[in-house]
């Protein structure tokens, strides 16, 4: 073995300490029990919008690229991952004998991110050594991730190949539907085919002919789009333009896509897209004063405080859109707001970015040092407490952040759901009757010691009801029932908007009682025209 593997990946060490990966970590909330087994489970979640751009030189010792823009929604779901798994923990029939640990990587967004974290998870190395594991640690179960369909993708390839098991909470692009691609990849968010045929739907139940389309530029976009655009134009609606946003920031893409939707006379616009993408559009689409459209939300912006931000009104009111099942998650809130500021790096991260201030004193002091050394005034003030720092007392619940907002838990929920199957299939391998088992000679798994194939197959076999909201989950060819809300944005005399469900989608209805709306109940901002094909 590699002289470096004792250090690396003995027992339960933490595995990093750079920004953009979390630790292994066992006793959450003080709760401690030695003689429990362990397992780990892993977790993938884009806390950072994206990497650092590089510089694009070679001639130094490459370093894995930095991440940059703190998401605080992405951030609530990795916590709410351990609220799982800590209520999980906490159980006394689900799990008993068996402790939960987690190792959680934050993939910036960003598919070689992704993949680095994947193999890092794989391997149990600090830096990617594929094909090898070392120590004696405790099993690792699945991973809960990766967060986009892209970085999905990436890591299923990966997973697959290993037969490890992945359950992803917000990858829902049709194209990881495929069994043969993706053997290993299962997913507690509905399969987009049915979000797209839910779009035609609603575009033909209003008789609408005349639509743009935008598509995020990868995997979610383009095939939530394709599928929408097969089904509509089969029907005869019209395409009046369709527009790929940008990944990375492109201010002259932006400008081009403006003016576009300002000049077409197509007054319906539907947009897959993730919040992330989106945003740069809708900010310049407000300034250009775009008015008189109607918006149809894919599920990734349709709650999204990054869009939602004050102003928005007379561009998006009125938005239809598509949201998954929402849920209440009691004692999920209390859990946010008691966060320990110090956990680890990336909570560091999230309490400065919240409150705009430097946590670690002797960081905040040495700044403010050497900034009193430069204009002299070192030898009066240096005892005094520096500005801009905080002290980890500042309180979460005051500020009102999208963080700790729980008034839409959506993919949260998700999020929480896929933690639980992990934990059910762990729990239906570890209580296997011996001689009844799964396996070859009607034998069972050992939880110690377990291969990964072995609890994927209690993955694809598990059925549960999720605790607090009793909604039963399966897994049926990897996916779960196609159920969305419908969601209408209403502005209120203030100019705000609320999020009001004015039908329901279930795509595994009879094709007639598929969609229901409540049309009476829609506020638009304009009256959607019914517009024709020959413009
Ligand atoms: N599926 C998208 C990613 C995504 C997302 C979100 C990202 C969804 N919902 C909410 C940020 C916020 C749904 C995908 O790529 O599959």
């Amino acid at each position: 073995l590699p002289s470096r593997c004792p250090s690396v990946c003995q027992g339960f060490r933490s595995v990093s300490a750079s920004t953009c990966k979390l630790k292994a970590k066992f006793n959450l909330s003080g709760y401690k029990n030695t003689d429990k087994k362990k397992v780990v489970v892993g977790g993938m979640f884009p806390v950072h919008m994206r990497i650092a751009s590089s510089n694009g030189n070679t001639s130094n010792v490459p370093v894995s690229a930095g991440c940059v823009g703190f998401n605080f929604r992405t951030f609530r779901w990795t916590q709410t991952m351990l609220f799982a798994i800590n209520e999980i923990n906490t159980r006394k029939d689900l799990l008993p004998n068996t402790e939960l640990g987690y190792v959680i990587y934050d993939s910036c967004f960003t598919i070689s991110k992704a993949v680095e974290g994947t193999l890092t998870y794989l391997t149990g190395q600090d830096e990617a050594v594929p094909n090898y594991r070392c120590g004696t640690g405790a099993p690792l179960a699945a991973l809960v991730g990766a967060g986009g369909s892209d970085l999905s993708i990436a890591t299923a390839r990966i997973m697959g190949l290993y037969h490890f098991p992945q359950v992803s909470y917000c990858s829902s692009c049709s194209a990881l539907e495929s069994k043969f691609q993706f053997p290993t990849f299962l997913r507690t968010i509905p399969n987009d085919r049915n979000q797209s045929t839910a779009m035609a739907q609603l575009v033909l139940h209003f008789g609408w002919t005349w639509v743009g389309t935008i598509a995020a530029d990868d995997d979610y976009g383009k095939y939530g789009i394709k599928d929408f655009k097969d089904q509509v134009e089969e029907a005869g609606v019209c395409i009046s333009f369709s527009e790929t946003l940008p990944k990375v920031s492109s201010p002259q893409d932006i400008q081009r896509i403006v003016k576009t939707v300002a000049e077409s006379t197509a007054k319906i616009i539907v947009v897959f897209s993730s919040d992330v993408d989106l945003s740069p559009l809708i900010a310049e689409l407000i300034q250009h004063n775009v008015t008189n459209r109607t918006w149809i939300a894919s599920e990734a912006w349709v709650t999204s405080a990054l869009i939602n931000q004050p102003g928005v009104s007379s561009l998006l009111g009125g938005t239809l859109g598509f949201g998954v099942k929402r849920a209440d998650i009691p004692g999920l809130q209390e859990h946010l707001l008691n966060l320990d500021p110090y956990a680890d790096l990336l909570t560091e991260e999230f309490w400065e970015k919240l409150f705009n201030c430097t946590l670690n004193y002797g960081k905040a002091l040495s700044q403010t040092k050497s900034a009193m050394v430069a204009n002299g005034t070192l030898s009066r003030t240096a005892r005094s407490v520096p500005d801009g720092l905080c002290t980890g007392k500042e309180s979460l619940a005051k500020m009102n952040s999208t963080y700790s907002d729980v008034s839409q838990l959506r993919i949260t929920y998700s999020v929480y759901k896929a933690v639980y199957a992990v934990a059910f299939a762990l729990h239906n391998l570890e209580y296997c009757v011996p001689g009844q088992g799964p396996f070859v000679g009607n034998s069972c798994a050992d939880i110690t010691n377990f291969e990964p194939w072995q609890l994927m197959y209690y993955l694809k076999n598990v059925r549960f009801k999720v605790p607090h909201t009793d909604e039963e989950i399966y897994f049926n060819e990897g996916d779960v029932e196609g159920l969305y809300d419908i969601i209408n944005w209403q502005v209120n005399s203030d100019g705000e908007i609320s999020y009001v469900t004015i039908g329901l989608y279930n795509g595994s209805a009879a094709p007639g009682d598929r969609m229901t709306i409540k049309n009476n109940s829609i506020i638009w901002n304009n009256q959607p025209p019914r517009s024709v094909c020959s413009e």
